[in-house]
């Protein structure tokens, strides 16, 4: 039964998320006014799974302002884009200095970065804040990432930790993340290691039916058991689940899904922010890539009737070593995708000024997320020991994974490159590592190209850095070099 007391936060929104996030924090004795645009939704609740509880209903903006304990706290279920900015116009003129308005949807963090800054001139503390976990997430504990005004901090710290996911040790899985947007970046580099890592397991998943002909058993099989490895991790786990799912005639629901992947635009968000900040995520945009050629199914079955092709069967006595390789490939591909990961975190925390807590990060993706997994307390492990990291591929625990598993991953790439089966997220990985560990790479040669052709200049072994030159190669003798882009 609700009490007189004022109300600790509004929610606004009642779809899946919101209505989740409000009975999570009811259960963790903190009093929400629901509140949504079609108001007859808010009965619907108040009169469904809310009834009982001491969560109140307001069918205005004045009704549902007039019920918060000040600084009022509203927060944002919404859809993400023009509708947070249509909200927050309609309710600024109910709201007072130091009032906080809250963004838990999947906001792209530009958006969030603009809207902290338009609201910090008129008094208004603005946090955009990452909800990772879905509705299960939002009903028992999600993985909350908040960033933008920190002084609103204080007043929303305590809702948002007692409702976030809890680790086995106790921690939430919250913490301020930075200031502007970087709650929403790190939230959508989260989504972004989401897609890989769905990719490189459905790889593996066409790996294994196509080359071992495993059937769906088999791969449940192998998926539990894989739970128990290194990967340990939700997404393993309901792998595990999906192939043994069967509809009530028996037969499995996995071979009756049409095999083209939507996707929402976090993973794009991704791979364009690492494309501007030039840092090299070759996992998750050939993750995204994946999706979209997934997509293009017609042009597909017309492109496979002109390029006939088998994927040759493993002989069964081999299919131990294979499955053993193919697990370390995923621990490899895994650890790579995280490293490109942070990597971008780094960058953008640098420009952005935004001194990210990477330890804390992995701790905030360790429990209520999709990417929830084993394999993030080493993360946090090492940037705990380290936070000047600069990549986690030279962490001592890692660096000895990959060392083990390297062999593996370069058979199994190798290997679907000469069977016809597409692996783009895992071969990248491998590419991107050979890359990243090789000394001297053929760029000497780019950059004479670019000399050549456009005066582009280049730097030299044998000079600082810092120091350009430019070789007249076709005998021009002209000594005009480019300065309109350089290196
Ligand atoms: P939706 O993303 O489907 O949004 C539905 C809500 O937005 C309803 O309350 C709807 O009100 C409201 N809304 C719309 Br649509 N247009 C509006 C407008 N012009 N003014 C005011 N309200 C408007 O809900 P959701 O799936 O619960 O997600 C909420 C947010 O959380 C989204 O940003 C989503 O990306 C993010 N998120 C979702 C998940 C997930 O698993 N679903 C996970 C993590 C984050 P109405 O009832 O009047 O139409």
């Amino acid at each position: 039964m609700s009490t007189d007391k004022k109300a600790d936060i509004a929610v606004v929104g009642l779809a899946v998320m919101g209505q989740n996030l409000i009975l999570n924090m009811n259960d963790h004795g903190f009093k929400v006014v629901a509140y949504n645009r079609t108001t007859s939704k808010v009965d619907e609740f108040l009169n469904t799974s809310a009834k009982g509880t001491n969560i109140v209903g307001a069918h205005s903006i004045q009704e549902m302002v007039d019920q918060l304990e000040r600084p009022r706290k509203i927060m944002l279920m919404v859809k993400a884009g023009s509708v947070v900015d249509k909200f927050i116009d309609s309710i600024i003129p109910y709201l007072d200095k130091g009032d906080i308005i809250i963004d838990g949807g999947n906001s792209n963090y530009t958006d969030t970065e603009r809207r902290v800054h338009a609201l910090e001139k008129k008094g208004i503390y603005y946090i955009g804040a990452g909800v990772s976990g879905g509705e299960e997430g939002a009903r028992f504990g999600p993985s909350l990432m908040p960033g933008g005004a920190h002084a609103a901090w204080p007043y929303v710290k305590d809702i948002f930790q007692a409702i976030a996911a809890k680790t086995p040790n106790g921690d939430a899985c919250c913490e301020w993340v930075g200031n502007g947007g970087a709650g929403h970046f790190v939230k959508m580099v989260h989504n972004g290691i989401e897609y890989g890592d769905m990719q490189i397991i459905s790889e593996a998943y066409q790996f294994m039916k196509e080359h071992l002909a495993l059937s769906n058993d088999d791969l449940s099989a192998t998926f539990k058991a894989w739970n128990k490895t290194e990967l340990n991790s939700y997404l393993i786990e309901i792998t595990a689940n999906i192939f043994a799912f069967k509809d009530k005639d028996g037969n499995y629901v996995i071979d009756q899904i049409l095999d083209t992947a939507g996707q929402k635009g976090t993973g794009k968000w991704t791979g364009i922010n690492a494309l501007e900040l030039g840092v090299p995520l070759t996992l998750i945009a050939e993750s995204v890539f994946a999706r979209c050629i997934s997509a293009q199914k017609s042009l597909r079955v017309e492109a496979s009737e002109s390029y006939p092709h088998k994927i040759a069967k493993a002989n069964t006595k081999d299919h131990d070593n294979i499955l053993n390789d193919l697990n370390k490939a995923l621990l490899f591909a895994k650890i790579t995708s995280y490293a490109q990961g942070y990597m971008l975190m780094q960058e953008a925390s640098t420009i952005h000024n935004w001194s990210l807590n990477y330890g804390d990060i992995a701790l905030m993706w360790r429990e209520g997320c999709i990417i929830r997994s084993v394999f993030l307390e080493h993360i946090k492990k090492a940037f705990d020991a380290n936070p000047k990291l600069t990549n986690l591929l030279l962490d001592g625990y890692f660096k000895a994974l990959i060392i083990e598993a390297l062999p593996s991953a370069r058979r199994i790439a190798a290997k679907s490159i000469e069977l016809g089966l597409p692996m783009p997220a895992l071969t990248s990985a491998v590419s991107f590592f050979d890359g990243f560990s090789t000394k001297r790479l053929p760029a000497n040669l780019l950059q004479a190209q670019r000399d050549y052709f456009g005066a582009h200049t280049y730097e030299r072994l044998d000079r600082p850095r810092g120091e350009f030159f430019h070789t007249d190669w076709i005998g021009s003798n002209s000594n005009v070099s480019s300065s309109s882009y350089n290196v």
